[in-house]
């Protein structure tokens, strides 16, 4: 078991020793790789008299300083050196082999070619540094490696110069004048197709763009590179920030442990969010690429040019910069339907978060390893937060702060609570109660209660907020939480419309010459990341969605319609009475697929109904067993309900060529299917007849919730037609994932063989292994624990091989206490069994011994 001490936010302390310049030189040969780092050493704080580096895995053949050889010690993970220098020259050569570094940090090879990867704590595996994100140095980079393997040898910031050398090798120079942090830093080298375009900034500056993609994959690149162009256009227009460097250079690689990486000028990208065509990616692929490329090209403002001054304040820049990407998409596409995409996000898996073991604030107090900790509670509750300010500042008032904290902190490593200041100074809203959202974790109950007195004509909203303990943190204290009400007619008109702020632990609204009772939509667009709890009639919530006026509001009635009925079924079920379906809710369902002026992404997003991930968010324990047969009932029953109006509206959509028909067909599809198999032959030709991957995938899709011989042919085809596509190959390992059936977990098992997959891959195991675990909830969860085996088997696998993907895909395992005795039995001793591991990485020792705690 590797060393494992827990670092404290409340013992941050600025560095002794800083670095200024560096200059990089890699000689990349195999296993015999070189890199020397020459670095400009200043100290900081003048009592210090001995000068740590960090550095993992790392062999040192040489170090000097100032040009002489100088003693030194290394120690686990750290090199140390004493001296009474103020400021001096560090050399220092270090060799390593990129080709047996499978956990894909630092220098590694994907499919041939060499790439990095160094945040959080990468860059220490690629040479000792002072790998902090508060030491900002200018980097000059070498790279020299064989010519004809390796044409493309990229780095950071501008191409200075290149040459060619003896043994058929070559080299080229970067230079990046803007000073950066370690974790910043990128190197690439290989051979790619190339995609050339250009930029000009709205002051006129020319940007070379790039996208390299393995060979044969030009055609998939456009778009990803015609978002990285509307990216840097909205960001001009939105947040009135222009690109810096002449060059912005996007590489996709297939092994890669996340999304995406930000490096300044040279992003490195997962292929999964650049390639794509319109036989082989779906819309959904489409969007996400959009995003992504969003996401990583916003960062060269908000995380590159201000970063983060320790990695407690990772939300500062990804909790704002998803802010920024959901406002991205929400601009050039449908804000409705983004919002509601993120909303979900929230309501399933970060709720789940605050409820299990790892809950933390979106500014953690503690971490043991810092890749565990982006989460979505860091990312999407901390956008969540970013938000919430918005809605207290209004855009202008943001836009203030925004302009405000890049006068005060460009060039800076700054903190979350910089960023409030900034904000707070600007627009002159007192965020002082406000800032709680970044030191308390755990999801807010808002409880709400409504009484309305006639003869005085009296509304009144009694508010209670209540935050229960986590487990890292037991005192809780009230937050400031926007709240966004429409009070409405019995007619539909809208009689108020407001934001208010709720501050105290209790808080009553009181509206006068109500002259009758209004029904409230209450956080609307929810405009505070919490659990509200007020007792909806069904009435009530028809009303709204009749006639809320925010599309999101009607979604979130319609939401909150299904998940009501699911659970008083359930009750039906326990207490061994028949289930039923009030038909109110069937025709107001109805209602909105006749709705031809609604939207028909947003419809389709009603038709998906909650989750039952989402729905076992909803409750401190849950029967899964039952869960799922009154989900599954109520699907049936609003099916058939709506039988013809869904086939009416399948057919009219067949017809149509856009996103969102494609989505609506695709939703009406699923749910006829859940009516009877006689709908079979529509999946059929559906799947024949798509002339895209969004339409193959819909009709497999709505096959895959039960076993048939149509599903197992239609599967083996799309296998076969596209063995040669590893992202495409990586939907049908999902397909399979996420099939229901009792021998599931061997079959799976089974699959961990095929060709198709492998556990070197982080796109493989998440397609297979954690689209199973977090997306298969029924199988994974059977009671004769065969799923949480499967689950454990890869992970022991993983360990070794790739921790941080290992420790990403165990989520739903440790997440068990909403489960009955015997699950939770069955989960904790398979937790037991990695906890037992001789060779227990940190990653997971991080969760799995809270888990146990
Ligand atoms: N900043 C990277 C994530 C790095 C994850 C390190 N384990 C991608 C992003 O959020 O844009
Ligand atoms: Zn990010």
């Amino acid at each position: 078991m590797a060393q494992v001490k827990a670092k404290y936010l409340k013992d941050y302390r600025a560095p002794d020793f800083t670095i200024t310049h560096v200059d990089l030189s890699f000689v990349l040969d195999g296993a015999d790789t070189r890199v020397t780092a020459v670095s400009q050493v200043k100290r900081i704080n003048q009592d210090a008299k001995t000068l740590v580096l960090d550095g993992e895995g790392l062999s040192v053949s040489q170090l000097l300083v100032n040009g002489k050889s100088h003693d030194y010690r290394v120690t686990e993970g750290q090199l140390s050196i004493d001296t009474d220098l103020v400021e001096f020259e560090l050399s220092i050569v270090t060799e390593l082999d990129p080709q047996a570094n499978l956990a894909l940090e630092g220098l590694y090879m994907s499919d041939g070619a060499y790439c990095t990867q160094c945040e959080a704590e990468g860059f220490r595996r690629i040479t000792f540094f002072l790998d902090r994100p508060d030491v900002l140095a200018v980097y000059k980079v070498r790279i020299e490696a064989d010519k004809a393997a390796f044409p493309y040898l990229l780095s950071n910031g501008n191409r200075v110069d290149s040459g060619d050398l003896d043994g058929g090798r070559h080299f080229v120079c970067w230079e990046d004048p803007f000073p950066k942090p370690a974790y910043l830093f990128a190197l690439v080298a290989g051979d790619f197709d190339l995609l050339d375009d250009s930029f000009t900034t709205k002051s006129g500056r020319d940007v070379a763009l790039q996208v390299f993609v393995d060979k044969g994959n030009l055609h998939k690149a456009h778009h990803a590179m015609a978002s990285l162009k509307k990216s840097m256009a909205w960001d001009e227009n939105r947040f009135d920030l222009e690109y810096d460097l002449d060059i912005y250079m996007i590489v996709a690689v297939d092994f890669f442990n996340m999304g995406a990486m930000e490096n300044k000028g040279l992003n490195v990208f997962n292929t999964k969010y650049v390639l794509a065509d319109k036989d082989s990616a779906t819309d959904e692929d489409y969007h996400g690429i959009e995003s992504v490329v969003g996401h990583e090209y916003f960062h060269n403002w908000t995380g590159n040019r201000v970063t983060c001054r320790d990695w407690f304040q990772l939300s500062l820049k990804e909790g704002l910069t998803v802010f920024r990407d959901q406002e991205f998409s929400s601009d050039v596409g449908s804000r409705a339907v983004n919002r509601i995409h993120a909303i979900k996000v929230i309501k399933n898996q970060q709720f789940a978060e605050d409820s299990g073991p790892m809950a933390h604030a979106i500014r953690p107090e503690s971490v043991i390893e810092m890749n565990n900790f982006y989460t979505v509670t860091v990312y999407n509750k901390g956008a969540e937060v970013i938000r919430m300010m918005h809605t207290l500042l209004g855009e202008q008032g943001f836009q203030a702060g925004m302009k405000c904290y890049f006068e005060r902190h460009d060039g800076q490593a700054v903190t979350c609570d910089d960023f409030v200041a900034a904000m707070e100074d600007a627009s002159g809203v007192d965020l002082t109660q406000f800032r709680r959202w970044y030191s308390q974790s755990g999801t807010p109950e808002l409880t709400v209660n409504e009484t309305y007195d006639a003869e005085s004509q009296e509304y009144r909203l009694s508010l209670r907020q209540h935050t229960p303990p986590t487990p890292e943190q037991s005192e809780k204290l009230p937050l400031h939480i926007p709240l966004d009400l429409e009070l409405l007619g019995s007619d539909g008109r809208s009689l108020v419309s407001q934001v208010f702020s709720i501050t105290e632990a209790e808080q009553d609204l009181v509206f006068s010459g109500m002259t009758e009772q209004p029904v409230p939509s209450l956080l609307q667009n929810f405009s505070a990341p919490v659990r509200l709890n007020f007792d909806y009639s069904v009435d009530q919530l028809i009303h709204l969605m009749r006639y809320a006026g925010s599309e999101v509001a009607k979604w979130e009635a319609s939401a909150a319609l299904f998940s009501q009925a699911v659970w008083q079924n359930v009750a039906h079920l326990k207490a061994q009475k028949a289930m039923y379906v009030d038909p109110r809710l069937v025709d107001g369902v109805k209602g909105l697929l006749l709705d031809e002026q609604l939207d028909q992404a947003l419809l389709a997003e009603v038709l998906k109904f909650p989750s039952l991930n989402t729905l076992v968010e909803q409750v401190s324990r849950v029967d899964l067993d039952a869960l799922a047969s009154a989900r599954e009932f109520m699907l049936e029953e609003i099916a058939s309900g709506g039988e013809d109006e869904l086939l009416a509206r399948y057919r009219e959509l067949s017809t149509m060529d856009s996103a969102g028909a494609r989505a609506l067909k695709n939703a009406c599809l699923g749910l006829l299917l859940q009516t009877s198999d006689a709908h079979q032959g529509l999946v059929q030709s559906q799947y024949e007849q798509a002339g895209n991957m969004t339409d193959s995938l819909g009709a497999l899709a709505a096959l895959n919730l039960e076993q048939s011989e149509l599903r197992v042919s239609l599967l083996q085809d799309f296998q076969q037609k596209w063995a040669d596509t590893p992202l495409v190959m990586d939907k049908w390992l999902t397909l399979e994932a996420c099939c229901p059936g009792e021998d599931r977990c061997d079959a799976l098992r089974e699959l961990t063989q095929h060709s198709a997959f492998s556990f070197a891959n982080p796109n493989r195991v998440r397609s297979l292994i954690g689209a199973f675990a977090a997306a298969n909830p029924v199988v994974f969860h059977r009671i004769d624990g065969s799923g949480y085996r499967f689950l454990t088997e890869a992970i022991i696998k993983l360990n070794t091989l790739n921790p941080q993907v290992a420790a990403r895909i165990i989520t739903p395992l440790i997440q068990f206490k909403k489960f009955d005795e015997q699950r939770q039995k069955l989960m904790r001793s398979a937790l037991e069994d990695i906890l037992a591991l001789p060779d227990l990485s940190k990653d997971l020792y991080e969760k799995v011994s809270k888990a146990l705690a």
